[in-house]
């Protein structure tokens, strides 16, 4: 195991994914020095650090050669550093909570954008296609436990962050209504622990102002929604 020393994340205070590489840290209780960054002129750091996709967030350990993309950074957050495991100890349930983690980030995470920001029937279909994923994903919950991980929040809980504090803030700027307690009442109950864990809630960023943060770039949303919606 590593020590902890001269740990530092490059993020920015309102991305999901930053969220997951300054919540596995927090949770294996590794201090960090957390260096935010202007995705509008991005710094030399960041260039330097992430040269091939040029995003946040970014881990620096020590002079080791910085880790990129935020479920690679959990999975080194967990075995580099000592701590409560962040992945599952079985195999098998490493890979399901890989395959999920990875249908978060695909699959729904489009279909999502595209029920955020098209209209029409575009959007309509988008909204089934998302509510559908979320189906699936809740169903992932092991029965009688408050997390993806089980007792305490693991790998999956933090890859699905963003569905319990940054999906409601995008829905309340675009108006679309895709998780509701009628619908999806695990899910939304699973949303509200992960949100009010103590260890969470300190690197998660207020929501008004994300709000306020986000709420400018609506337009550019739906020209990227547009654009993706033309490949499909
Ligand atoms: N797959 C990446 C996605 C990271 C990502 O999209 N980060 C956004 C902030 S939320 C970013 O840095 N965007 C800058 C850009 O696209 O130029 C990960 O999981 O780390």
């Amino acid at each position: 195991m590593s020590s902890p020393a001269a740990v530092k994340v490059i993020g920015a205070f309102d991305s999901p994914f930053s969220h997951r590489a300054e919540a596995a840290l927090r949770l294996k209780g590794v201090p960090y020095e957390l260096i935010l960054e202007d995705l509008r002129n991005k710094s030399e750091l960041l260039l330097t650090h992430n040269p091939v996709h040029k995003k946040v967030p970014v881990l620096l350990h020590g002079d080791r050669p910085a880790i990129c993309e935020s479920l690679v950074i959990v999975e080194y957050v967990d075995e580099a550093f000592q701590g409560p495991l962040l992945m599952p100890a079985d195999t098998l349930a490493r890979a399901a909570a890989r395959f999920w983690a990875s249908f978060m980030d695909k699959e729904c995470g489009e279909s999502m954008w595209m029920a955020l920001w098209t209209d029409g029937e575009a959007q309509a279909a988008a909204a089934r296609e998302t509510k559908t994923n979320l189906t699936l994903i809740e169903g992932q919950l092991p029965v009688g436990k408050r997390f993806f991980g089980g007792d305490a929040i693991g790998y999956l809980d933090i890859a699905l962050g963003w569905i319990a504090h940054w999906m409601r803030v995008f829905v309340e700027i675009s108006g679309a209504r895709l998780l509701t307690e009628e619908e999806h009442p695990v899910l939304c109950r699973w949303a509200r622990e992960y949100t009010a864990d103590e260890t969470v809630r300190q690197c998660l960023p207020d929501r008004d102002r994300v709000i306020a943060a986000l709420t400018p770039r609506k337009e550019l949303y739906i020209s990227i929604a547009k654009a993706m919606a033309a490949q499909r």
